[in-house]
């Protein structure tokens, strides 16, 4: 899978998206993650990436013209397209056919995990990282296909919220994450639970012991308690994902 990540600060980005997490999976030739600067695209002299609201008002909006320069740049730079001189029809543009660009913003739609793996499904994906003050209307309309938000607050920009999307789908990727994960077991996975609690070595510390039924060697009382554990967990902490889905868990009495 390939990502490419428009932002003014692709410096911000570079640490985190190259890490060891993701580098494996680069290296392995699974996720391909391309930073670009917002600012290439900007061709005045200032090289301003924003000016202010029409209307008048505090505060500056970023350029949909730089917008769709960059984003048309990033979308036709793949194989089999000379960016100098594009194939009529074969061209990505602004507003017409292009990769699915995910803007990040908080009016967006709430990331969950069905979004991710939806995202996750596609060969390539941009993501759009505009900062919160404002972005001209235009970008939502002729650049973002789709816009996400991770949640009801406000962050300066959306770089975080694309750091997030790329974790989330980035283990998604066939391959990527290898045996050591089962995203059937984890919170939000087909379960649709949260996990069950898990302990390892020592068997006691600072007077916390760990449940004798998983030194038990009985696999079966094993799968029933973490069953038990991940319904009870979730029906305390978050029962709104228990909410339709109509197999009774979120009706059981607790087991504690
Ligand atoms: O969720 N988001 O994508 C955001 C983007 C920019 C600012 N705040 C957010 N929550």
């Amino acid at each position: 899978m390939r990502i490419d990540v428009l932002s003014i600060f692709p410096e911000y980005l570079a640490g985190p998206l190259g890490v060891s997490l993701l580098g494996r999976a680069a290296e392995q030739g699974l996720l391909d993650v391309r930073l670009h600067d917002l600012r290439e695209h900007a061709h005045d002299r200032h090289r301003s990436v924003d000016d202010a609201p029409y209307g008048g008002g505090a505060g500056m909006v970023m350029r949909a013209d730089v917008w769709v320069r960059a984003a048309e740049a990033v979308w036709n730079d793949r194989p089999g397209v000379d960016h100098d001189e594009p194939v009529e029809g074969d061209r990505f543009v602004a507003g017409g056919q292009r990769p699915r660009t995910v803007l990040l913003t908080p009016r967006g739609r709430p990331l969950d995990q069905p979004l991710v793996e939806e995202l996750a499904a596609e060969e390539r994906l941009v993501l759009a990282c505009g900062r919160y003050e404002g972005i001209d209307e235009r970008v939502h309309d002729l650049v973002a296909t789709d816009e996400v938000s991770i949640g009801d607050y406000v962050v300066w920009g959306g770089e975080v919220a694309a750091l997030v999307l790329v974790e989330a789908v980035s283990r998604l990727v066939p391959g990527v994450m290898g045996n050591e994960a089962s995203p059937v077991e984890e919170s939000f996975g087909a379960t649709g639970l949260l996990e069950h609690p898990q302990y390892t070595r020592p068997a006691e510390l600072r007077g916390h012991g760990v449940p004798a039924v998983l030194s038990s060697g009985d696999h079966g009382a094993v799968d029933a308690w973490r069953q038990e554990r991940a319904e009870d967990l979730t029906r305390q902490r978050r029962p709104d994902l228990l909410d339709g889905r109509g197999d009774g868990a979120g009706d059981r009495a607790t087991s504690d």
